[in-house]
């Protein structure tokens, strides 16, 4: 019988990939009577240039197109991808390449995009980061410690006025900054320029009384040109960031957006729900830490990592590979975690640290990210026995004491906010 496949024309054990090639870590698992090869060759075709069967024509072109399964490790392949794939300056293709059809093949039972090294010639078409964590640090005012924040809880239900009070509140305690919440947009009960204007007005009056920098994180998550507008609006009111809730958005929408928030050199937060759909399977779905390397590639200023020890998934190692994929110049291979990477001109971005944290826990996350990122305290400062100002102060406190090197036992004795919220909480691990 003429052949019919030629997924195995895929893989090559003993290619060493071009310098210029895209290379993508996969964990995979071949379903029942596909072999490995039969596995990482479908892999390979079907994300580049091959289909079920073997064509009647084939431009010579194609040849040099095809991706090349060529490093099997136990249930990890590499994949080689040549540079010519991918259109410059484009992460949706990218994402319709490494992470389309091939999750939904049925010889591949589980398949999961670990990492992927881009070459230096695919990362300098993308801008990466407008502020970058200098930028931040110089907008915010803010020279050594982690930023710090809080989102308003109840998540929604606030009017805006009422939000703009929790704001200020928070601001009063010390925050940097009052984040919206992911399912927060314009409802009826808290429409964007209400809270917008509301808030200006109140960043104002906490900047004239504490003399600090201060400033939101006002989710501009919308359709596309309602997105542009709403960046107008908080340009306009002297905002210097914006939130975006990256994953619902959509890659296209965030690159776009990230040149409109640049030009008002404004920065980007982006927040990362829906993520845990396909980031927390270990078999089976993205790695936080590609999602990482795709948000800092397009550009976003700060993205969510996790916190370890609170109420989301994401342990210490992950959190860690997430902030080195975002911060670091070079981000060092390890393992079957991360890949080699050199990131050249683009900047770093923050990872924030949110998520069932409280004052007790905030020397905790400084462990894990060092002062390197930005926490957010939302639950943890809006529960305080004291209300959210005392919330945020003790959270300032432990930040203070940890820098100085102070328990928090020692810290509470000449901090009441720290003192009430130890006996609220203790050292509680939220689940
Ligand atoms: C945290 C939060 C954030 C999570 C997102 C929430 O509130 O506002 O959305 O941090 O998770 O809605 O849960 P709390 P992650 O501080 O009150 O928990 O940062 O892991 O993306
Ligand atoms: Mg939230």
């Amino acid at each position: 019988m003429a052949k019919v496949e030629w997924y195995t024309d895929f893989v090559d054990e003993r290619y060493t990939p071009a310098k210029d090639e895209l290379v993508v870590l996969f964990y995979f698992e071949p379903a029942a009577g596909i072999s490995k090869k039969e596995a990482v060759g479908r892999i390979a075709s079907e994300s580049s240039t091959g289909t079920w069967t073997t064509l009647f024509t084939m431009p010579a072109r194609m040849k040099r197109l095809m991706a090349t399964a060529f490093e099997i490790e136990g249930n990890f392949v590499k994949v080689a991808y040549p540079l010519d794939l991918w259109e410059e300056g484009n992460a949706p293709q990218l994402l319709s390449g490494i992470a389309g059809n091939i999750f939904g093949m049925k010889a591949i039972k589980n398949l999961r995009l670990v990492d992927a090294a881009l070459p230096k010639e695919y990362v300098r078409h993308f801008r990466g980061p407008g502020q970058g964590m200098e930028g931040i640090r110089k907008l915010m005012k803010v020279k050594k410690r982690p930023l710090t924040g809080a989102v308003p809880k109840p998540k929604v239900g606030f009017s805006a006025a009422e939000h703009a009070h929790i704001g200020y509140e928070t601001w009063m305690g010390g925050f940097d900054l009052v984040k919206d919440d992911e399912n927060l947009t314009s409802t009826n009960f808290n429409r964007f320029d209400e809270r917008v204007k509301l808030m200006t007005k109140l960043r104002d009056k906490a900047e004239k009384e504490t003399g600090e920098c201060k400033d939101a994180l006002l989710n501009i998550t919308a359709p596309v040109l309602e997105m542009e507008k709403r960046a107008t609006l908080l340009y306009e009111n002297g905002w210097r960031f914006a939130m975006i809730d990256v994953v619902v958005a959509g890659t296209s929408a965030v690159q776009h957006m990230r040149d409109i928030l640049a030009d008002y050199d404004m920065a980007i937060h982006a927040h990362r729900a829906m993520h845990a759909a396909f980031d927390r399977n270990p078999k089976h779905g993205l790695s936080m830490q590609f999602l990482a390397k795709l948000n800092r590639l397009i550009g976003v200023d700060q993205l969510h990592a996790g916190t370890a020890v609170g109420k989301l998934v994401g342990d210490k190692h992950e959190v860690q590979s997430v902030a080195n994929v975002l911060r670091e110049k070079v981000t060092k291979a390890d393992g079957n975690t991360l890949m080699r990477q050199e990131w050249g001109g683009i900047k770093g971005a923050f990872p924030v640290s949110s998520g069932g944290l409280h004052p007790a826990l905030v020397p905790d996350v400084m462990d894990i990210f060092g002062n390197e990122c930005v926490i957010l305290v939302s639950g943890g400062i809006h529960g305080h026995p004291k209300g959210t100002r005392a919330g945020a102060k003790a959270s300032m406190d432990a930040m203070q004491a940890k820098m100085d090197g102070k328990t928090l036992e020692e810290a509470a004795k000449k901090s009441v906010e720290l003192r009430q919220a130890l006996e609220k909480w203790g050292y509680l691990k939220p689940k």
